[in-house]
């Protein structure tokens, strides 16, 4: 196992220690976590969507890696007229999985949203994301894959898979939301502090999150999104590489599932 297992708690607590984060809009607020990778192309329609689509108060963290990357130097512009707006460099190590984790260690506690800079996440979402967290959910899962949902464009293979890994663990496990895979997802970052993050290479977090809530009883809750596969950058997707770790939580999710089947009997009845 990777030494920094479950860590995330110690690191979160580490965030308070470390730079001061950028007031929200009106304190407190919702933090993004918005991982990025040479994004420069679209970061700037992916403001427009933030400040359009998401009520104030807010701040973003813009999770970057390496000072070469191309969307620094648009984030800075950008920021320079927005004190919601933050650069913060993920020092954890790279890859997307601990840009997320370097995202959670500054985030306040209160409602965070982890969205793509990619601009295949619908933002029009968000809105009646937060209401489900207000009414008591501490994870809010966007669905591609439950009625009224859409997914367009993106790999066949990919799609496939995360499609059947959706299906089989709602009807296999009671599994709480169609698109297990999809990483726009609200989380309650105190929650994320308690179940801690193992996972250090891909996008297989989001599942690994909602797997131990899930596992834990949790309250979480699904509404339909549409996502679009991206028109501008390039896919930092590694499907091979990061299989084995979607296949763990995969199963951690289904035993969960088969664990809890009477409580879950007891829930919806
Ligand atoms: N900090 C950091 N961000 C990353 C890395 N890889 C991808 N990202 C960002 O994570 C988000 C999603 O990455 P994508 O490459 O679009 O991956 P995806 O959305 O799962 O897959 P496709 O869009 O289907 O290819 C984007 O905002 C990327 O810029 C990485 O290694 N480090
Ligand atoms: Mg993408």
């Amino acid at each position: 196992m990777d030494p920094r297992a479950n860590s995330a708690g110690n690191d979160l607590n580490a965030a308070a220690q470390g730079e001061p984060l950028p007031p929200a809009r009106d304190e407190p607020g919702l933090t993004l976590i918005v991982p990025v990778y040479n994004e420069a192309e679209n970061f700037p329609r992916l403001v427009a969507e933030i400040e359009r689509h998401i009520p104030p108060p807010f701040r973003v963290l813009v999770v970057y890696d390496f000072e070469e990357d191309s969307t620094l130097p648009v984030a800075r512009r950008l920021a320079a007229e927005r004190p919601w707006l933050c650069p913060v460099r993920n020092e954890i190590g790279r890859g997307a999985a601990n840009a997320i984790r370097a995202g959670f260690q500054k985030a306040p506690a209160g409602p965070a949203l982890v969205v793509m800079a990619d601009l295949s996440d619908d933002l029009s979402t968000v809105p009646r994301m937060l209401e489900l967290y207000r009414q008591g959910n501490r994870i809010v899962c966007p669905s591609r894959y439950m009625r009224g949902g859409r997914q367009i464009g993106g790999p066949r293979l990919k799609r496939f898979l995360s499609r059947m890994a959706g299906w089989s663990l709602r009807w296999l496990a009671g599994f709480p939301t169609h698109d297990a895979t999809n990483n726009f997802r609200l989380y309650d970052a105190e929650l994320v502090r308690q179940l801690g993050i193992e996972s250090t290479q891909g996008f297989e977090i989001a599942l690994e999150l909602t797997a131990k809530a899930f596992a834990r009883g949790v309250p979480i809750a699904q509404t339909p999104t549409t996502w679009r596969d991206r028109t501008a950058g390039q896919s930092g997707f590694k499907l091979m590489k990061w299989l084995p770790g979607y296949l763990r939580w995969y199963r951690y999710a289904l035993a969960a599932g088969i664990r809890r089947r009477p409580a879950r009997e007891k829930e919806e009845p």
